[in-house]
């Protein structure tokens, strides 16, 4: 059996770099089923059985998009073995927002931390070690660019993928956010993959109606749901959806931090 490769980033990160840099000229190109969003897909150069599948570069998940909806389709349903998640080193706060989404799909993921031939040319440290444990996953340095460090992370993204154990992030939101989630998470246990749990029960905390509709959930259970949602928007003055942004935020805030060195170049920017 093959292993199926999901490449997923913001814009910019280098994705079409390490895609072509990846697959050579073992590509097809189409486009995803009923959108005009284009689909990448190629063999990796060093094992014909290594399919790599590249994801429209997005900075969320949420379902405003055709670009979105598709990534998070296919992370959510295609269920690839493994993503290799790009991250833009010069840019982390921004990138790793949509690195907590994909935390919470409960795949396999690997962190690509892309462009560290600037970060390091800037004279910036990032504590790679730290930023593993904390995110739960394999991270490993890279270069798109100068093709540096693209055969460790496919070896690594490869050994994940066969070994099938979902990422398992340390970030967690304020207490009563997190009590929030395990509730809707009781209420919504069995009804999908456990994996997948803390995905679904932030959704519905959110209030998405695409989730809502997609698992067909009681009235009685939307009324619960409504109910944990309310009482922490009321106690925070806020709407859920900007509480879970604010508390991603908040937990990337903290982890950045704490593992990134700036050089007192103060130089932490592609510009
Ligand atoms: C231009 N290091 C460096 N330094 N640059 C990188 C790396 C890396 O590791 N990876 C990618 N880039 P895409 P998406 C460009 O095109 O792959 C650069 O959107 C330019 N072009 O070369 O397109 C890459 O697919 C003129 O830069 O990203 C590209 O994810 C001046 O990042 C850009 C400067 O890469 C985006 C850069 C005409």
């Amino acid at each position: 059996m093959g292993i199926r490769i999901a490449l997923a980033g913001n814009p910019n990160c280098g994705k079409t770099t390490m895609f072509n840099d990846l697959t050579g000229a073992n590509q097809y190109v189409g486009n995803w089923p009923g959108v005009t969003v284009e689909k990448k897909e190629g063999k990796y150069t060093r094992d014909k059985d290594v399919t790599i599948t590249d994801l429209p570069g997005v900075y969320s998940l949420s379902p405003y998009s055709p670009e979105e909806i598709v990534t998070r389709d296919y992370l959510l349903d295609g269920r690839p073995d493994v993503v290799i998640n790009l991250v833009d080193a010069t840019n982390l706060e921004r990138n790793l927002y949509l690195t907590t989404q994909i935390l919470d799909l409960g795949l396999p993921v690997v962190i690509a931390l892309n462009m560290m031939d600037l970060v390091k040319k800037n004279g910036d440290k990032i504590d790679v070690a730290k930023l593993s444990k904390t995110l739960g996953c394999p991270v490993v340095e890279t270069s798109a660019l100068k093709g540096t460090g693209m055969q460790d992370l496919l070896d690594t993204a490869i050994k994940a993928g066969k070994a099938g154990k979902p990422a398992a992030s340390e970030l967690r939101y304020d207490d009563s956010v997190e009590a929030a989630l395990s509730e809707i998470s009781s209420i919504i246990e069995g009804r999908v993959p456990a994996e997948t749990l803390r995905w679904y029960a932030t959704k519905l905390f959110e209030g998405e109606e695409r989730t809502i509709t997609g698992l067909k959930l009681s009235s009685s259970d939307i009324e619960a749901i409504g109910a944990v949602r309310d009482r922490v928007e009321e106690a925070e003055d806020d709407d859920a959806e900007s509480i879970i942004t604010s508390e991603r935020y908040d937990s990337i805030v903290g982890l950045v931090s704490s593992a990134v060195k700036v050089s007192r170049k103060g130089m932490n920017t592609t510009q």
